[in-house]
């Protein structure tokens, strides 16, 4: 078996059982904190999984490196080598309040380049995985390539919060998109936006903040599908920093730099 079947294999295991873990919280008392503001939550299940998967990745591979949002992982400076980027729960406040709409995410890097990612949608049990160029699957079903799509048919992944007056973009910069979009969504969890592009779901998703955790297993997933992943400015995303994202199908992705975010002077 190549490195990356083995890994690829034991990642999947790994967040079948987490997710088996999360489901059997379902009916215990939830301990929740707030973290950078009083809507930032997390619980002692984000930081239980966070735990689970590092304890099971330094036992069998104890030379990769693990970023992790609860911060269990190890302090990384550079993307040399074989690196794990996790978030045990992506839509914490769905899982708080929702019970569903959440996912973990786990994108693992060689040297900087996405080699395995995986996003598992617990409470529906569906798992986006992929071993780069060989495809992208959701359970067993092999997903198609990503096709081109106009503005006036595609629907975009946006939180309301960003055509609201915010201290990141001017909202009238994004009106037009809005306006023009078949149609908008918001599901709260970025992992599970990204997740629904390469299904098909949704054709392209906007956010102006979101961490390497967040973003790292569905790059991945898009990219391996022929999707576009930048900043909203275009540039390539920065898996150590915050970054704001613009990701998409191909076509569209070309189409709306160029017609909606090209005079952002922001
Ligand atoms: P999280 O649930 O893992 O924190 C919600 O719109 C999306 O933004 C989720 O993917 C959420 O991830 C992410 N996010 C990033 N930073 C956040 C913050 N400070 N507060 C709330 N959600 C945040
Ligand atoms: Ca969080
Ligand atoms: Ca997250
Ligand atoms: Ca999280």
């Amino acid at each position: 078996m190549t490195k990356w079947k083995e890994i690829d294999r034991n990642a999947k295991s790994w967040i079948m059982e987490a997710g088996q873990r999360i489901k059997q919280s379902f009916s215990k008392t939830l301990t929740i904190e707030t973290k950078s503001n009083a809507n930032d939550l997390v619980t002692d299940i984000d930081k239980n999984t966070e735990q689970f998967f590092i304890k099971k990745i330094k036992e069998h591979y104890p030379d990769h490196k693990i970023l992790g949002e609860e911060g269990f992982g190890d302090d990384i400076s550079d993307l040399k080598g074989i690196v794990w980027i996790i978030d045990p729960i992506d839509g914490t406040m769905n899982f708080i309040h929702q019970q569903r709409n959440f996912a973990i995410s786990i994108g693992i890097y060689e040297d900087g380049i996405g080699q395995v990612g995986l996003i598992y949608d617990v409470v529906h049990d569906e798992l986006y995985h992929t071993i780069k160029g060989n495809g992208v699957f959701l359970n067993e079903l092999p997903l198609p390539s990503l096709q081109e799509v106009q503005v006036n048919e595609a629907i975009i992944g946006i939180n309301a919060t960003w055509v609201t007056e915010n201290k990141r973009i001017n909202p009238l910069l994004l009106a037009p998109l809005v306006k023009h979009a078949r149609g908008t969504r918001s599901y709260g969890s970025a992992a599970i936006e990204m997740a629904y592009i390469a299904s098909g779901r949704m054709d392209a998703y906007i956010s102006l903040r979101l961490a390497p955790w967040d973003i790292a297993a569905g790059i991945i997933l898009v990219e391996e599908l022929g999707g576009i992943a930048t900043t909203l400015k275009g540039a390539p995303l920065n898996l150590l920093e915050k970054n704001s994202l613009f990701i998409s199908k191909p076509g569209l992705h070309k189409d709306v730099m160029k017609n909606y975010l090209n005079d952002g002077n922001w």
